[in-house]
């Protein structure tokens, strides 16, 4: 019988256990007290080296990643990186159970399956105060306290919510294809944001060059860059383009060693703390809204024997 207490969960799934893992990634997901004694522990640990893959549904992003495994295995290397075994997440905002996301990814990511050097697991949310933006750099951390020293995470869409799952990531990888240089371009502002890698997949499609200049176009508008996003080409079922994207992968990951790791660690940090405090602060304003003082409040500010100002001021000054 495996553990249900997050403390042995942690000990057993630093030591290779992956049911242990997968326990603490449902208690990541969940919520509550459970939760916080998971995160108690996993944030002890250096956070993995993590490389996000973020792009419009369909894009080719689960085919890229298992293109990807299979070569980074072969190296054991990104950059400064070292890694025995491979953590991947896979992400869909837009479903609250990543059920359509699943099964796609489980069968587009199948070669892997049964490799112990692999951990592929798909996230939702079932209750985490902060939703998806605060699971998945949780689960992240687990990872890391599970011994994954590289992660990679697939976030499907390239909406606000997908940004603030991306900004999870140190390495940033935007797919896109041909063809579709004008969605892009909607999306420029968050896209621009947090890509450090753009690729173009679907290269055996007609229209990469339009696509190309419409990225070059939208970074010309940026900047200046210290580090300006490539823009690469693969063909993710051939495994075409792996080799040049692992390089740029690789380079990007040197770039942040050389002294702009912490800095960006910091910047993390800030936003899921943020994160925390607004998300506590909501459920304080839930909790606040079903109380009788509130009741009372209400009577009161309809009675025109107060203001909402004042009203709000002494809710929240009660303990
Ligand atoms: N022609 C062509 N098809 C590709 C290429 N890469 C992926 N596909 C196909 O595109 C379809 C979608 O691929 P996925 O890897 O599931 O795309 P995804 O971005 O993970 O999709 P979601 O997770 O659902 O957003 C599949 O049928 C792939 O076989 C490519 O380079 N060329
Ligand atoms: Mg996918």
């Amino acid at each position: 019988m495996i553990s249900r207490d997050p403390d042995e969960l942690m000990d057993a799934a630093a030591t290779g256990s992956r049911t242990a893992l997968a326990r603490l990634l449902t208690y990541v997901e969940s919520g509550g007290p459970n939760q916080r004694a998971v995160a108690a522990r996993a944030y002890a640990v250096p956070a993995p080296y993590v490389v996000g893959l973020t792009g419009p549904p369909g894009a080719g992003k689960s085919t890229l990643t298992d293109a990807l495994i299979s070569a980074l295995l072969a190296r054991g290397d990104l950059g400064p990186v070292r890694f025995d075994e491979l953590g991947v997440l896979c992400v869909d905002p837009s479903s609250p159970f990543s059920g359509g996301a699943i099964l796609g990814d489980r069968i587009r990511m199948q070669s892997h399956a049964t490799n112990d050097a692999v951990f592929i697991r798909s996230m939702a949310t079932r209750g985490h105060l902060g939703g998806l933006s605060l699971a998945v750099p949780d689960a992240l951390r687990v990872l890391g306290a599970a011994g994954f020293a590289l992660a990679l995470v697939e976030t499907v869409g390239v909406g606000q919510m997908e940004v603030d799952v991306a900004s999870a990531a140190d390495t940033t990888v935007v797919v896109t294809n041909p063809g579709w240089g004008d969605a892009m371009q909607a999306n420029k502002a968050g896209l621009l944001e947090v890509a450090d890698v753009f690729v173009i997949n679907k290269a055996d499609r007609a229209g990469v060059a339009e696509t190309r200049r419409d990225l070059e176009q939208m970074l010309d508008l940026g900047g200046p860059y210290e580090w300006r996003p490539p823009i690469l080409e693969t063909i993710a079922t051939s495994a075409t383009g792996i080799d040049s994207l692992l390089e740029a992968l690789g380079a990007h990951a040197d770039f942040l060693a050389d002294g702009r790791l912490e800095g960006h660690r910091r910047a993390q940090a800030a936003r899921e703390l943020d994160a925390v405090i607004a998300a506590s602060l909501r459920a304080r304003v839930r909790e606040l809204a079903h109380g009788e003082a509130y009741e009372r409040a209400l009577e009161e500010i309809v009675a025109g024997r107060t203001d909402p100002y004042r009203a709000a001021e002494t809710l929240l000054s009660e303990p």
